[in-house]
């Protein structure tokens, strides 16, 4: 099958738009036409060479929604015509991760999606004879891919995928990340380090378990107001302050915030949020990718004195189990993902849609193949 793909043939260079070849899925694996996808940060750390799993050439992308083309033997749980969501954290219900019920985390296909790779150590895509690897275990960023079974959620046909595409990274991460990382309660304080489309899902996520105050922090104020928009009730920019912003926020909270999330991946930043937290109770929460070699750093007595630093992959949110309910949810009007969409492009100008994240002017781009 000819494909076409935006592909990272070398870190730090723009993608390039290429014809490339898929390979037929094979056993327990299903080919998928990508309809829509969307460009995440974590799409452009890999394709800058800071990710240490990063590997060239790929087809990234992780954040999209298709329809499936084709199955391999043995696969049982889609079939062609259904609408998907590939998910970078599978699902299989088989592993000791998915049956331990602590975690959504998934051991089935991690290694080798680690290395680019299907798991039997090959790659369905091929430009010019050579192969070119797979990404996160989605590759979105190919018009046909080839993702492993237990790498897809299965979603309404009716839900537009245009929107619910949105749903296979950020807002799930975010929202998932309060209701099931730090189960927040009704009537918490929180503060949101962050407001790119992780933080604004984490700021819905607050807004519907009914906190009581939710404090975005950004350098950029062009974010405050799709925030306010969304429920934060006090924006703060560090920038303004001539001490350590987490000095602010005690002061602000008589004594600190009961949440806190770190929506950015700066290990700095981290640590504000970190002691920014309530003495004796306050968690927080790290969902940014912070660069390779990159460490966190606190002084241990803030944990004795009852900190909690915690973190979350996909929110906690196992795909396969609940991504068809949170499509459902948007399809009631429960979650809001139009506030994310602030331009669509075509699947061709994919580098204007990097470029749109990285000069902050965009929180969601959705490309249309
Ligand atoms: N490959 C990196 C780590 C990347 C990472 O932390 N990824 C996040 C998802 S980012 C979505 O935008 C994640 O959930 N990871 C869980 C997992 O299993 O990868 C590195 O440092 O090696
Ligand atoms: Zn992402």
């Amino acid at each position: 099958m000819k494909s076409r793909a935006a592909v990272a043939f070398k870190a730090g260079e723009p993608l390039q738009i290429v014809e490339i070849d898929v390979e037929e899925p094979k056993a327990k694996e299903v080919m998928v036409k990508i309809l829509y996808t969307s460009v995440c940060h974590t799409d452009a750390f890999t394709l800058s060479g800071n990710d240490p799993e990063g590997v060239f050439p790929a087809v990234l992308g992780h954040e999209g929604g298709g329809v499936v083309v084709s199955v391999g033997e043995g696969v049982t749980s889609v079939k062609p015509g259904d609408h998907v969501i590939p998910l970078y954290t599978a699902e299989c219900g088989e592993c000791k991760f998915c049956l331990s019920g602590k975690t959504n985390l998934c051991s089935a296909v991690r290694e080798t999606q680690g290395k680019g790779l299907m798991t039997d150590g090959t790659t369905r895509f091929s430009y010019n004879g050579e192969p070119v690897y797979h990404y996160m275990g989605t590759s979105t960023f190919s018009e046909y891919t080839v993702v492993n079974e237990v790498s897809l959620a299965k979603v309404d046909e009716d839900a537009p995928l245009d929107k619910v595409c949105l749903l296979g990274c950020g807002v799930t991460t975010g929202m998932g990340a309060v209701k099931n990382t730090a189960k927040v309660e009704e009537g918490a304080v929180a503060a949101v380090f962050g407001v790119g489309a992780i933080g604004l899902a984490v700021v819905q996520g607050l807004v519907k378990a009914n906190a009581s105050r939710i404090i975005v922090i950004d350098l950029n104020e062009d974010k405050f107001e799709l925030a306010k928009k969304m429920g934060a009730t006090d924006f703060i920019n560090p920038s303004k302050f001539d001490k350590p912003i987490q000095e602010v926020i005690v002061e602000m909270t008589d004594g600190g915030v009961d949440y806190s999330f770190e929506c950015i991946g700066n290990v700095e930043v981290m640590r504000s949020a970190l002691e920014c937290c309530h003495k004796g109770w306050g968690e927080s929460i790290i969902l940014g990718v912070a660069g390779a070699g990159k460490e966190i750093s606190t002084r241990p007595f803030q944990l004795v004195t009852g900190r909690v630093w915690r973190g979350s992959a996909f929110g906690g949110v196992k795909g396969r189990t609940e991504l068809p309910g949170m499509v459902k949810d948007f399809m009631n009007g429960d979650i809001d993902l139009e506030s994310f969409i602030t331009h669509h492009l075509a699947f061709q100008e994919i580098n204007e849609a990097f470029e749109l994240l990285h000069k902050g002017e965009s929180i969601r781009t959705i490309l249309t193949y």
